[in-house]
């Protein structure tokens, strides 16, 4: 039976951050899902469909695995979507406390409502202070934020920055 790990985010831009976890989610599990969900404790910069699609070309740009499927989720719970496609594990980046400290709650939720179990994985320490927030921050001050997400990123922000 094949292994599939939904990786969940509002990769409001996807950063390198997100893609390491992702890649290396790749290399354990037969497919993974990186799913795009609204999350209503933030102000969204990009529509889903957007991110969506950044992230689909930050993959064909690494050449990352065939095994990788990205969408978006809007209607009702995670778990849905993972019970959905048969998926059993959620893989969630944690940077900090801070992080462990909003995951736990959900991990243990998301086990009681589907069975669904949460693998946490620690980031690249060349990436664990890179944030969508910080960099959304960045580009809507006119930075470069070319050294925390991919090249498709950068080079849409700077497209919109443009404008
Ligand atoms: N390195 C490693 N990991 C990182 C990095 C980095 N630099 N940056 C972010 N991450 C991790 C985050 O810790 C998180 O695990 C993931 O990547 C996505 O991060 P974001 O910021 O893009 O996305 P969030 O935190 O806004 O996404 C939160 C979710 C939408 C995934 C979350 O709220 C969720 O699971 N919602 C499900 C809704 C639901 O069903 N709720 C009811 C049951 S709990």
């Amino acid at each position: 039976m094949s292994r599939i790990a939904v990786v969940p985010g509002s990769f409001d831009p996807v950063t390198l951050g997100h893609l390491d976890v992702i890649e290396r989610a790749a290399a354990i599990f037969d497919e993974v899902h990186v799913v795009v969900v609204h999350n209503p404790g933030k102000t969204a910069m990009l529509p889903i469909a957007q991110r969506v699609t950044l992230i689909e070309h930050a993959i064909a740009d690494r050449a990352l695995p065939q095994s990788i499927l990205v969408t978006g989720w809007s209607v009702g719970l995670l778990v849905d979507y993972c019970t959905d496609v048969g998926a059993s594990v959620l893989v969630k980046g944690v940077r900090s406390q801070v992080d462990v400290a909003y995951e736990t709650p959900m991990a243990i939720v998301n086990r009681d409502l589907a069975d669904v179990e949460t693998v946490f994985m620690l980031p690249d320490p060349a990436h664990a202070h890179v944030s969508s927030s910080l960099v959304r921050q960045v580009a809507a001050l006119g930075g470069d934020v070319a050294p925390y997400v991919p090249r498709a990123v950068a080079e849409f922000l700077q497209a919109d920055q443009a404008e």
